[in-house]
């Protein structure tokens, strides 16, 4: 067992959320998520609730872990629930740390919807943080309903034909108090969402787009860049929505052509990408946000 595996779940302080020796590839955008969790945690101690996903792979083999904090390794649908029950027995023990989950688009948007859902409807007292690679990496590369219309998986091989869920606005629904989406090429961005949301008491969503250069067909090197051009093109939108009413837009696009994000990536080459049909799609989005941010907007 060498320093960088050995589970250390002793000390109060947590000194590393995720160590060397984890097995994400490189330029995976959960490897920069996890770091800046561990920075936003400022030593807080959180019990990790991470479903079947690369998130959990990365762990290593038991009784080795990668993660400097007590993980639980749940099924794939029942990270929530699970964080639910460990939310609540901490809560009695009165131990002021935070239950965190940490999911893939397939735990959250597909599979684990109904327990979301539920721990979301009794505002249970947890943050919940989705890495999104739009796929089933660990098993794949299958589509998951957060693959974007257009995009190439190993279950779609001519392209998606159905466009990608709403999540933020399934979550909104549940009026839960805090929700907002991240990015790995906004440092300080994030790092303010995640204490937002680690100061906030209730259900708490947090949902980034993570680059996948495995599964997106990409450069390692490029998974950052990719991030602030999805930003920059208005494909990936940077917003906060609170008590599922109060919206807060916290970037607009800057004129970047879409191309510039899609032609890094060798899984928008396919048969079925309809780039106006895309292009129609995210001018809706933003008329839907704006529209939202000008009638209720989240003051200060
Ligand atoms: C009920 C059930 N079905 C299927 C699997 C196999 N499985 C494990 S991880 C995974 C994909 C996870 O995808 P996602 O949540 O998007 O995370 P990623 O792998 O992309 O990190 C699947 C299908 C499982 N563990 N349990
Ligand atoms: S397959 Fe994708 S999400 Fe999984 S570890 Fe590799 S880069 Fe990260």
């Amino acid at each position: 067992m060498t320093a960088a595996t050995t589970p250390d779940v002793t000390f109060e302080r947590c000194d590393h959320l995720l160590r060397a020796g984890n097995t994400n590839c490189a330029g995976c955008g959960m490897s920069i998520g996890l770091q800046w969790l561990h920075e936003a945690l400022d030593g807080r101690k959180p019990v990790l609730c991470i479903p079947a996903c690369c998130g959990i792979v990365t762990a290593g083999a038991f009784p080795t872990s990668a993660y400097g904090v007590p993980t639980i390794a749940t099924t794939f649908a029942s990270s929530a629930a699970v964080a639910s029950g460990v939310a609540t027995v901490r809560a009695l023990n009165r131990e002021d740390q935070p239950t965190i989950c940490w999911a893939g688009d397939g735990g959250t948007y597909d599979i684990g919807l109904a327990t979301i859902s539920a721990a979301a409807e009794r505002n249970e007292d947890i943050l919940y943080i989705c890495y999104d690679n739009e796929i089933y990496g660990n098993t794949g590369g299958q589509r998951s309903s957060a693959t974007p219309q257009g995009v190439k998986t190993s279950t779609t091989t001519a392209g998606k034909a159905e466009p990608k869920k709403d999540i933020m606005a399934i979550l909104a629904a549940h009026r839960v108090p805090y929700a907002a989406t991240l990015s790995v090429a906004h440092r300080e961005d994030f790092l303010r969402k995640l204490r937002t949301a680690l100061d906030t008491s209730g259900f708490r969503f947090l949902t980034l787009l993570s680059p996948c250069p495995t599964g997106w067909k990409s450069e390692a090197a490029d998974s950052v860049e990719l991030i602030r051009l999805a930003v920059a093109c208005g494909l990936f939108p940077l917003y906060e929505v609170f008590d599922g009413r109060r919206y807060r837009i916290n970037a607009e696009p800057d004129g970047t052509p879409l191309e510039a994000y899609l032609s890094k990536q060798r899984r928008y080459r396919s048969e079925t990408l309809d780039l106006p049909a895309l292009t129609r799609q995210i001018e809706q989005n933003w008329k839907y946000l704006r529209a939202m941010a000008a009638t209720f907007p989240a003051t200060d």
